[in-house]
């Protein structure tokens, strides 16, 4: 009997199907997850999406996330996992709940090549394809399972998704082909394209107030070091309508030779705060935060301080921050 077979049988011996996505909710996992929902819904089956994460707020132009729970169904008798076959990624499941999920038939659909860990699924459908979308597609085409739009439209998500627009290394011409197939089924592109758009939509008022951030990016050090400053009026009136570095420090990042970069906010009660990333090949984000008290991770890190005046600070971050680029320099001579 193959897989497919088996998974068929599962699902039509069930009356409740739980769906589970891992820890790190991604376009393929919430793609699959609610594409599946979708299907079993067709076959009159009642279905459930649980996450035990927040759904992240760049995912949610797919509709189908607000009936993702973050609490267990009552009643289930089957569970499909997505997207993982990580017992670590599914951590936040404890307890009762995860004896719940283990008293039942465990079904895991996914596409990572990395040894499984889950030890207690029943099937294991595992491929190496882009995408665990990509593999729901063969796998109802196989069993000629209905796909009606939202589910033809969230398997195209689930592809794209992971494999970066289809321009990634592990995109087959199969992949390819199957979004073309969703297509022809009904998928409309530059429709879904918009919707992911819209998520990046900001008011005329914040993007005015972004032209006014990059006309005052200040470099230091050859311009490997960008430094913007943000008074406490702009943290008044921006803040709580959105973290005015945000906006302006991925173009920071991405000025030529840019190797780290410096957001300092001054507040009202004299305190500062410095938001710091760095990029690839510059792993040195904590060790200039800790050098003033913060810390973090090699290539994002911030501080909190009162022991500096503004104009201290930024001379000591630029001083500090040279003889940091210089040992890295040094590493690679
Ligand atoms: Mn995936």
């Amino acid at each position: 009997m193959s897989d497919e077979d088996k998974l068929a049988e599962l699902v039509n011996k069930a009356t409740s199907i739980l769906i589970i996505q891992a820890d790190n909710p991604d376009g393929d996992s919430l793609g699959s997850a609610i594409a599946l929902e979708q299907i079993f819904t067709s076959l009159s089956k009642q279905t459930h999406m649980f996450c035990a994460v927040d759904i992240p707020v760049h995912l949610k132009y797919l509709s189908g996330w607000s009936r993702v729970e973050n609490e267990l169904p009552k009643a289930f008798d089957l569970v499909v996992i997505v997207d993982t076959s990580s017992l670590a990624l599914l951590e936040k499941i404890k307890g009762q709940d995860l004896n719940r999920v283990k008293s039942q038939p465990v079904v895991i659909i996914d596409h990572h090549q990395t040894k499984a860990t889950i030890d207690f699924a029943s099937l294991v459908i595992n491929q190496p394809v882009v995408s665990t979308g990509e593999l729901i597609y063969y796998i109802s085409t196989k069993l000629n399972w209905p796909l009606n739009q939202e589910a033809r439209d969230m398997l195209v998500v689930s592809i794209l998704s992971d494999s970066l627009g289809l321009m990634s290394a592990s995109t087959t011409s199969k992949s390819i082909r199957a979004i073309a197939d969703l297509v022809d089924g009904g998928v409309n592109l530059p429709h879904l394209d918009s919707l992911r758009r819209d998520t990046y939509r900001k008011s005329l008022e914040l993007t005015r107030y972004k032209g006014q951030l990059l006309t005052r990016i200040e470099t230091y050090l050859d311009n490997r070091l960008a430094i913007l400053t943000i008074p406490w009026e702009e943290i008044e009136k921006y803040s709580p309508i959105y973290n005015p570095p945000m906006l302006v420090l991925e173009d920071m990042r991405l000025i030529e030779n840019n190797a780290i970069s410096v957001a300092i906010k001054l507040y009202k009660d004299g305190h500062l705060t410095v938001k710091i990333r760095s990029n690839e090949g510059y792993p040195i984000a904590a060790k200039l935060a800790e050098h003033f008290g913060g810390g973090g991770h090699e290539y994002a890190s911030g501080i909190k301080t009162s022991a500096y005046s503004f104009e201290d600070l930024k001379k000591a971050i630029i001083a500090y921050t040279s003889k940091l680029l210089g040992e890295v320099e040094n590493e690679d001579i």
